[in-house]
């Protein structure tokens, strides 16, 4: 078993302008209720849950071309990034709780900062990759990865609220599993850098496990590196995760998902994991809404360590017959 960081830090953000559905704003709470902190001490971290942050409300924040509230997501993905370097920094392994995907900008430009050499899996059914230009809907959360990608710098343009990030990551540092519901200028962007992805078919033909192998060694062959997870809870079918904010039928089974995390965490490298789009408003009855939370915690432990096989670390003999 790896050496493992001994310490989490917990991180809302209660936020929802990179898309129109308002209630991913109550990602973190569900989250949280459905008792993420106490499954986190259970695996042995000591957890610090920081809490959620507040972010800047922005009086007058029209559209920039057809994308909308740029100056807002600027000013909450701003803000997220400086909390998260400052938590990986000070040694911990970072949950950030969504809230949107557009959140993305934020934690892994926080997370480049301290580990300029991370790698990137990115787990939904959606590429979340188009630019400004090609996006069909206007949503900064279809579009967090276009704002990363060195590749793609002249292809976005500079919108307000934007002027603090630079992109910092290649496209061979990205993996993605579970799409199923591509724009056509995301195809092309995927296509065009050779990004490596890994569609719901694809899983189909491989199987989870060869993907998980090809993903890592992709990933982790030639360098070891620390490993940003961002897992969007609707790579999960619908029938799983039904509280989100775009559902797509034809997603990962509870098993595949939890694979995904469980060799994730079997690498030991593991340094910073996002959970969005979690919505309770979209919840159709108190336990789909509690089903979606309860899944978000369970791939979230998972990630940590958690096992389905077991473990005893705090066991040393088998005890004996007094
Ligand atoms: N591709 C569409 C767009 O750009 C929808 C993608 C957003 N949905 C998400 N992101 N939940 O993963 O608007
Ligand atoms: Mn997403
Ligand atoms: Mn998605
Ligand atoms: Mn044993």
């Amino acid at each position: 078993q790896q050496s493992r960081a001994q310490s989490v830090a917990v991180l809302g953000a209660p936020f929802s302008r990179g898309q129109k559905r308002r209630g991913v704003e109550h990602g973190p709470k569900v989250i949280r209720d459905a008792g993420l902190i106490e499954r986190l001490s259970a695996l042995d971290y000591s957890v610090h849950d920081f809490g959620d942050l507040t972010f800047p409300k922005i009086e007058s924040d029209e559209p920039y071309m057809e994308v909308k509230a740029p100056r807002t997501v600027g000013a909450a993905t701003k803000k997220l990034s400086g909390a998260v370097s400052r938590a990986i920094g000070a040694g911990h392994t970072l949950v950030m709780l969504g809230g949107d995907h557009s959140l993305a900008m934020g934690s892994v430009e926080g997370h480049a900062q301290q580990c300029p050499d991370l790698c990137l899996i990115w787990v939904d059914a959606h590429a979340d990759i188009n630019t400004p230009m090609t996006s069909p809907s206007g949503n900064l959360h279809g579009q967090p990865v276009a704002f990363m990608l060195k590749e793609l710098q002249n292809k976005v343009p500079d919108l307000p609220g934007f002027g603090w990030m630079k992109p910092f990551l290649t496209s061979r540092d990205i993996v993605y599993i579970g799409l199923r519901d591509v724009d056509p200028g995301e195809h092309h962007i995927l296509k065009n850098l050779g990004i490596q992805y890994f569609s719901m078919r694809d899983i189909d033909r491989l199987g989870i496990q060869r993907v998980m192998e090809v993903t890592l060694d992709n990933l982790l062959g030639r360098q070891q590196r620390p490993i940003h997870l961002s897992f969007d809870i609707d790579a999960f079918d619908p029938s799983l995760a039904p509280a989100t904010g775009t559902p797509v039928n034809g997603g990962l089974t509870y098993r595949e998902g939890i694979y995904i995390t469980e060799e994730i965490h079997n690498t030991g490298l593991l340094s910073a994991m996002d959970l969005v789009e979690v919505n309770p408003i979209l919840g159709a009855t108190p336990e789909a809404i509690e089903a979606t939370a309860s899944l978000a915690v369970d791939v979230i432990a998972s990630s940590l360590g958690q096992t389905r096989e077991g473990a005893h670390a705090s066991l040393h003999e088998i005890p004996a017959v007094n």
